[in-house]
């Protein structure tokens, strides 16, 4: 299987999900600063125009990183666990998790990027308002109040094992503090030790390497 993927957070996903998995996955690197996404062949892949994307075989393509890993969890065995669930309790506490995580943490920390630091970028590609930004890094700092709340001394939510939910997260908050200049508040130190434990996994260190790519 190959996978597109390109800088940013959604690509990173998929990759840190498929090397904590044990999956290989061929990478094409798509210069997304460059615009090359936005403009064919690429759009005939995902009109969409954003990465990632997979491509199973021929005419066999699934875009929306969450959907991809979904596909992977419930089609590949490895001899490490299955990142989303084994029952359905836990695959829907993962799902919930990854909604809440999505709504009030990675989407903000997305459109505060797009609207400020990222505005020259995608201002020519995408509706921006950058008189948000302001108002979308303090839903950041309101979802980071509220996550680290829940963050108990042992890990992340209600769950004692790695999962999809933890890997978004993890790759939203490196987004935001390397990219999007927001860095989490102090006070938020629960969650600041969970990304410190998050980012000496090997599978974080591996897809490092996105922060490089063109
Ligand atoms: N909902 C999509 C979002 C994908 C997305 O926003 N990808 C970014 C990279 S992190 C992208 O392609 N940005 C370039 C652009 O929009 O031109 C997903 O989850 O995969």
């Amino acid at each position: 299987m190959r996978l597109y993927v390109s800088i940013g957070p959604n690509p990173r996903i998929v990759r840190m999900y498929a090397a904590e998995r044990g999956i290989a996955l061929e990478e094409i690197w798509i210069g997304l600063a460059a615009g090359e996404n936005r403009r064919e062949p690429f759009l005939s892949l995902n009109p969409a125009g954003q990465l990632p994307v997979l491509e199973i075989g021929p005419g066999q393509i699934i875009a929306e990183s969450l959907t991809i890993c979904e596909y992977l969890d419930e089609t590949v065995d490895t001899p490490s666990p299955h990142l989303i669930g084994c029952d359905p309790f836990t695959r829907a506490r993962t799902r919930m998790w990854l909604r809440r995580i999505e709504e009030r943490y990675s989407q903000p920390v997305t459109a505060s990027f797009r609207f400020g630091p990222g505005l020259a970028m995608f201002g020519p590609r995408l509706r921006c308002l950058p008189e948000a930004a302001e108002g979308m890094a303090a839903l950041v700092r309101d979802g980071e109040a509220w996550l680290d709340a829940q963050l108990p001394a042992s890990g992340f939510g209600a769950s004692d094992m790695l999962t999809l939910a933890e890997i978004v997260l993890y790759c939203s908050m490196d987004f935001a503090i390397n990219r999007a200049g927001l860095p989490p508040d102090p006070k938020h130190s629960a969650l600041s030790s969970w990304f410190g434990r998050m980012d000496a996994r090997v599978s974080a260190q591996l897809t490092k390497a996105h922060a490089k790519r063109a």
